[in-house]
C-alpha cells in the first residue's frame, strides 16, 4: 500500500488522480476512479452550467466517496461553471489552461480545496498565496494544453518553490512513473492518457483504438506558434493543423480549423477531422481495463519498484 499526505488532503485512500479530460472525464469515469480509492474528476470543458450540474449529480449517485471537477479557465462558459462548484458544494475543483486567481476568491471562503494545474514554479507560487492546498505539476508530455518544461524538470523545482504538497503528471503510466513522480518529491500522480481506455470511459471506440495502437513517437505538439500548444496524436488533423501553422495561416484561420474538433474525436470518433489529445505515454498504454485495476496496477507497480530502489546503493 502506498499512502501519502495528498491522501488526507482530499479525503482519498490512494494518491491517483484521474486527470480531467475535456469531452471525456464525465461522471461515468471520475465515479469509478473514485471508488477504486483515487480521486475520479469531471472535466466542465466547455459545457455549460446545467451539463455540469447534472454530471456532479450523476457522479454523486454512483459514488458516496470524495471526487473533483476540472475547470478548464478558457471555457466560454467558465464564470457560470464556476458558481456551479459552490453552489453544489464539490470538494475539490482542479483548474488547468491559464491563472484560477479570480476565482479562488470565492471558492476559497466556500471550503472548496483548489488544486491548480500549474506548468511553472511562478503559477505554483502565485496560487499557494491564493490558498491552493495542493498543485499538479504537469509536465508537457502530458495530452491536451501543454506548457514547456519536462514533468522530470518541473516537478522537483515545484517541490522545492511552494510548502503545499506537489502532484506530478505527465508521462505517467505505470508504475515506474509513479516511483518517479514520489523520487521527484511529488506525493500523488494525476495520470490521463492511460483512463481513456479504462472500461467505464465512454470516449468513441475509434479514440481507444487509437491510443491503444499508438508508439513512442504517436503524438505532436500544435499550437506553439500561438502559445496555445496542444499536444494530440499525429492524425489528418494535426498534420493538417500544423501544415497550416508553417505556412503562416491567421489566428482566426487555425481556430476555424480547431472548432469542435475534440468533439469530434471524443464523441463522434471522426479520424479525419477529429483532435485525439493524448500524451507521450499512449505508447504505454495497451490494455483495457476497469479503471480500479489501472489505479491498483499503478500503484502495486510503483510499490514493487521502490522496493528495490537501493539495490544499486552500497
Ligand atoms: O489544461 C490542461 N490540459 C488541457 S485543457 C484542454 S481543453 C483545450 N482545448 C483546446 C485548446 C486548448 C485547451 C485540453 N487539455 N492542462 C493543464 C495545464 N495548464 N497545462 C498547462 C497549463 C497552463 C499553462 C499556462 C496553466 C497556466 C498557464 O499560465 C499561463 C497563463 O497566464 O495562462
Amino acid at each position: 500500500m502506498i499512502r501519502t499526505p495528498i491522501c488526507d488532503v482530499v479525503g482519498i485512500e490512494k494518491p491517483v488522480f484521474q486527470g480531467g479530460m475535456a469531452w471525456i472525464a464525465d461522471a461515468s469515469l471520475a465515479s469509478a476512479v473514485s471508488n477504486a480509492g483515487g480521486l475520479g474528476v469531471i472535466s466542465a470543458m466547455n459545457a455549460d452550467a446545467e451539463w455540469l450540474r447534472g454530471q456532479i449529480r450523476a457522479c454523486r449517485e454512483l459514488t458516496d466517496r470524495p471526487f473533483g471537477v476540472n475547470i478548464m479557465l478558457q471555457s466560454p462558459f467558465v464564470d457560470e461553471v464556476a458558481q456551479v462548484v459552490v453552489d453544489e458544494h464539490v470538494s475539490v475543483v482542479i483548474t488547468g489552461a491559464g491563472t484560477p486567481n479570480k476565482h479562488m476568491k470565492s471558492w476559497v471562503p466556500a471550503g472548496i480545496k483548489v488544486i491548480p494545474v500549474v506548468a511553472s514554479v511562478a503559477l505554483a507560487r502565485l496560487v499557494e498565496r491564493a490558498g491552493a492546498v495542493a498543485v499538479v505539476a504537469e509536465g508537457g508530455e502530458s495530452g491536451g494544453h501543454v506548457g514547456d518544461l519536462t514533468t522530470m524538470t518541473l516537478v522537483p523545482q515545484v517541490v522545492d518553490a511552494v510548502d503545499v504538497p506537489v502532484v506530478a503528471a505527465g508521462g505517467i503510466a505505470d508504475g515506474r512513473g509513479v516511483a518517479a513522480a514520489l523520487m521527484l518529491g511529488a506525493v500523488g500522480v494525476q495520470v490521463g492518457t492511460r483512463f481513456l481506455v479504462a472500461d467505464e470511459c465512454t470516449v468513441s471506440e475509434e479514440y481507444k483504438e487509437r491510443i491503444l495502437k499508438a508508439n513512442d513517437i504517436a503524438t505532436m505538439v500544435t499550437g506553439r506558434r500561438d502559445d496555445g500548444a496542444v499536444r494530440c496524436l499525429k492524425t489528418p488533423f494535426s498534420r493538417r493543423y500544423a501544415k497550416l501553422e508553417r505556412e503562416g495561416a491567421s489566428k482566426e484561420e487555425l481556430a476555424e480549423l480547431g472548432r469542435g474538433s475534440l468533439r469530434k474525436a471524443a464523441v463522434d470518433g471522426n479520424y479525419e477531422e477529429g483532435s485525439f489529445m493524448a500524451g507521450q505515454s499512449a505508447g504505454m498504454v495497451t490494455r483495457r481495463q476497469p479503471a480500479a485495476d489501472i489505479v491498483d496496477d499503478l500503484l502495486e507497480g510503483a510499490e514493487e519498484v521502490l522496493r528495490g530502489a537501493t539495490r544499486w546503493v552500497r
